[in-house]
């Protein structure tokens, strides 16, 4: 070695699995000099140690395997549409035949040390062999599923018989015939393997601790309309799955599982059965993954099909899944697993009722059973996503390890590169889509975002990368908000770390999509890599920032938005806007059911008369009463437009919401609206007992222009003597006229609410002299003695720093106030209900301000 010359090569990496392999020929094609370090005596990776029988691909073949040699898509034909280890492993040796990739593999060799020098800008490398080599990039290709789980069952080594682990199963294979055979562990490996072990040995006794969902694959021959779908047209269906969801190209699921009549979801749900792909059922509705109800639905359409298999009903029973939700715990494929326990010679022991106290020298010893088996397969699972990668001491800037910096969960920017860690990228990692995807396609944008992450790099003038702490916490804050709108984070499951006992429990890949995170790559890149230090011998460039902000279900309405292409409203006159408001309101989700709605009208300020809307909530009255305001900027709206919204509110605060309508601008321009409000809490507080609700002050609440009325009423009350109100929640309120606050700028545009609807709804509102008066811009009133508040203020709204300046300015006054305020979210997101799953927490708090605002005024009656 001479570092003189620089490092030996230009890249090292660990595994030749799929990703190594790739990242070989990739690099070779640049004309990189590369070295890859295999403990394995040959490639294929998970396939080359996975060979348990039944071992299989639970993607289909022909979406599994490369994209990026035309020529070989040709030239090789699966035999079956899930191809065996046996199959996949002599494709991967194919292909290292194929393109010499063995010339560049260590193999029979681990790495067991990487080290960053910081002075000489490289890493170090050493190998269980002794050796060491320097490289400018380190990658690890080790596979999200290769570390195996340490074996956590009380008196594991004491078994004197043979024992085997399905992912390091004996390459010369294992006759089990005659033999009484334990086996311990139900996921895909257990799965795939029981019925072929099944039918060798004399005795099999299952031991399931989780019952897991799993269908059957239907394995046979490519389908037909396979091969017709992909025929003459391979490339554009192969960027088709780089673009999709899963990595294999489907339609999206249009409907819930709700708008189906019971019959027509039987009939999907039966297609999808029939189907034998993962994806079949799970993406059948919209809501499966995300709305617990609508799992429920096909969750009990797959225990029915077990029920109808297994034939001893106690034993259907304990096989069906009932502590996770479908598909949160990695479903199965399988061939005839359900079958196998109807077989004399099988049982099954549910661990659940019954756990494992020990392995004994003979076999397993149950809580209340003793068993004797000649020999004991362990499919257990493995340390998944992380253990393969903290195996290695990695140690990175400042010698800190990638263990420690992973002490609480690992941090990653886009699941490939860590802060701490230059030049260090890890294929497939924690934070990418890898598990929640079709492997293949995750491995080749990996493989080349890394190839042209070097090219630019160097072309660039630089020698090292590595992203910011910044743009790594904004990633796992994605990471993590994709995640928590999904049921996934409540099943114990690999997924979340939770198999491995001490794991810290965090959600380890993306789940936003492949397609939505090579979009996040890509614009990377494109903003000239944003979140990454690029370091060289004349200097540094960082370009510091977040890539995903905005909440992912409020950024996909927003993205459909913008690909609608619609005319900013500002653009249209108040009838056509009114219109158009109206007709979105149809296409929204109604809102949960409420006790009782109620349409009145109550006398406006100028005598005229003014419709309400009354929500009860489904529980005995009288309720306390909160009067609400809607928004549409003082132009637009009703007592019903923010219907959805007011019901779950209702719902949530066990109150009466009665939402009244104000008069309207240009027609009725200012003080109209805010004289409305107070004459609306006037009739509203003398009619509370007439309405049912319970007679003393109400809580105004009120969003956008409604959270303006809201608060100039209290301003208004106070001033006139009453009525009195218990408390004001103002939701993302217009407080102010003045637009110089940065959040006008900065959420300008791109967010629903722009600072052009915002001008036009002032322009059709007031005059200019009139907007600085405090019934227009309460902010500039006397702030002193009004009633508690809860101001909630949204990151992408231009009216967040004029909600966030109100409390600061009530506050300043002696006023009880706080601001609730909301990252990733918009001007429009308190009202998403049913729409943004991200939002609910913006309405538990205001339910929950609305309920202690009652109660607080309930305590002083008392
Ligand atoms: O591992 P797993 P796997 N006492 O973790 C049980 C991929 N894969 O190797 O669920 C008793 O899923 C454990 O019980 P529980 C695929 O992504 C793909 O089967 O923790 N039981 C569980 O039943 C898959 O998801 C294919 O309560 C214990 C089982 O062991 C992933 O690899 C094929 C236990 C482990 O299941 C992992 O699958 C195979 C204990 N102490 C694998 N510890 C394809 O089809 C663990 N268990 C492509």
């Amino acid at each position: 070695m001479n570092e003189q010359r620089g490092p030996d090569h230009d890249v090292v990496a660990v595994g030749a699995g799929f990703a190594g392999m790739y990242l070989i020929h990739r690099l070779r094609q640049l004309g990189r000099n590369v070295v890859v370090f295999e403990a394995g005596d040959d490639v294929g990776g998970t396939w080359y140690w996975n060979r348990y029988p039944g071992a299989r691909c639970d993607i289909q073949s022909v979406d599994y395997s490369y994209s990026w040699d035309p020529e070989l898509e040709e030239e090789w034909t699966w035999s079956e549409r899930y191809a065996t280890q046996p199959e996949i492993l002599r494709y991967a040796q194919h292909v290292a035949d194929k393109h010499d990739l063995r010339r560049d593999i260590r193999f029979g060799t681990s790495v067991e040390q990487a080290t960053w020098d910081e002075d000489a800008s490289l890493w170090r490398i050493r190998t269980d062999g002794g050796d060491e080599v320097t490289c400018r990039y380190y990658v690890m290709a080790t596979g999200c599923l290769s570390m195996p789980k340490t074996l956590d069952i009380a008196g594991a080594e004491s078994f004197d018989g043979p024992t085997y682990f399905t992912s390091r199963w004996p390459h010369e294979g294992v006759d089990f015939t005659g033999m009484k055979i334990g086996v311990i562990g139900t996921g895909s490996s257990g799965i795939q393997s029981i019925p072929i072990m099944a039918q060798q040995a004399e005795e099999m006794v299952v031991f399931q601790r989780t019952p897991n969902f799993s269908m059957p694959a239907h394995n046979g021959p490519v389908r037909p309309e396979k091969i017709e779908t992909i025929a003459g047209r391979r490339a554009e269906y192969r960027e088709e799955a780089r673009w999709s969801r899963g990595g294999v190209p489907l339609p999206p699921p249009e409907l819930s599982v709700f708008q189906a009549t019971p019959e027509e979801r039987e009939e999907t749900f039966e297609a999808g059965w029939a189907q034998g792909e993962l994806f079949s059922l799970f993406n059948a509705y919209n809501d499966l993954l995300i709305n617990p109800a609508a799992n429920e639905v096909v969750s009990e359409f797959i225990r029915n099909k077990i029920r109808s298999i297994v034939e001893d009903p106690v034993t259907a029973e304990a096989l069906c899944p009932t502590n996770h939700p479908a598909a949160t715990k990695r479903p199965c494929l399988d061939s005839g697993y359900f079958e196998t326990f109807n077989l004399p010679h099988v049982s099954l022991v549910d661990l659940r009722a019954d756990p494992i106290s020990s392995i004994t020298s003979a076999g397993i010893d149950t809580a209340s059973r003793s068993f004797e088996f000649d020999a004991i397969v362990f499919a257990t699972g493995f340390d998944a996503m992380t253990g393969a990668l903290v195996a290695v001491d990695i140690a990175g800037r400042d010698g800190v390890t990638l263990k420690e910096k992973w002490e609480d969960g690992p941090k990653t920017y886009l699941g490939l590169t860590v802060e701490g860690f230059p030049n260090f990228f890890a294929i497939t990692g924690p934070g990418s889509p890898s598990v929640l995807s079709n492997m293949m396609v995750s491995i080749e944008q990996h493989v080349e975002l890394i190839c042209d992450s070097i090219v630019d790099l160097e072309a660039d003038g630089f020698e090292v990368m590595e992203p910011t702490r910044t743009a790594e916490d904004g990633w796992i804050t994605h990471v993590n908000d994709c995640a928590d709108i999904t049921l996934y984070p409540r099943a114990n499951s690999w997924y979340m770390g939770a198999n491995v006992p001490g794991k810290p429990r965090v959600f380890l890949p993306y789940v936003g999509g492949v397609g939505p995170y090579r979009a996040a790559c890509d614009e990377v890149r494109q903003r000239g890599y944003l979140g990454f230090e690029r370091r060289g011998p004349n200097g540094s460039a960082c370009n510091d920032g977040v890539i995903r902000r905005v909440q992912p279900d409020v950024a996909m309405v927003l993205e459909m938005m913008a690909e609608m292409g619609l005319p900013p409203m500002e653009s249209l006159n108040p009838d056509e806007a009114r219109a158009f408001v109206a007709a979105s309101a149809e296409a929204r989700p109604p809102g949960p059911e409420v006790g009782e709605i109620v349409d009145g009208t109550y006398p406006g300020a100028d005598g005229s008369s003014l419709e309400y809307r009354l929500y009860r909530p489904d529980s005995p009255g009288p309720h306390p009463v909160v009067l609400y305001f809607h928004g549409g900027g003082w132009v637009l709206g009703s007592a019903e437009s923010d219907d959805p919204l007011c019901r779950d509110l209702c719902v949530q605060s066990d109150a009466l919401i009665v939402s009244c309508n104000y008069r309207h601008a240009p027609e009725a321009r200012f003080p109209a609206a805010v004289d409305d409000g107070f004459a609306a809490l006037q009739w509203v507080t003398e009619n509370a007992e007439a309405l049912g609700g319970r007679p003393g002050p109400v809580v105004l609440a009120g969003w956008s222009a409604g959270g303006n009325v809201a608060a100039v009423t209290c301003q208004t009350a106070r001033d006139a003597g009453g009525p009195a109100i218990a408390g004001q929640v103002l939701i993302t309120p217009v407080t102010d006229c003045d637009f110089t606050r940065p959040s006008y700028s900065e959420n300008a545009q791109g967010y629903v609410l722009t600072r052009g609807l915002m001008d036009w709804f002032w322009d059709h509102y007031a005059d200019a002299a009139d907007r600085t008066d405090p019934r227009a811009s309460p902010i500039r009133g006397d702030l002193a003695d009004l009633p508690p508040a809860l101001v909630v203020t949204c990151e992408f709204d231009p009216l967040r720093d004029e909600g966030s300046a109100y409390v600061d300015a009530l506050r300043a006054a002696g006023v009880d106030a706080r601001e609730a305020a909301f990252r990733g979210h918009v001007h429009t997101s308190a009202g998403g209900v049913g729409m943004f799953i991200s939002s609910a927490p913006i309405r538990q708090e205001i339910a929950s301000a609305l309920r202690s605002f009652v109660s607080a005024q309930e305590v002083v009656a008392d």
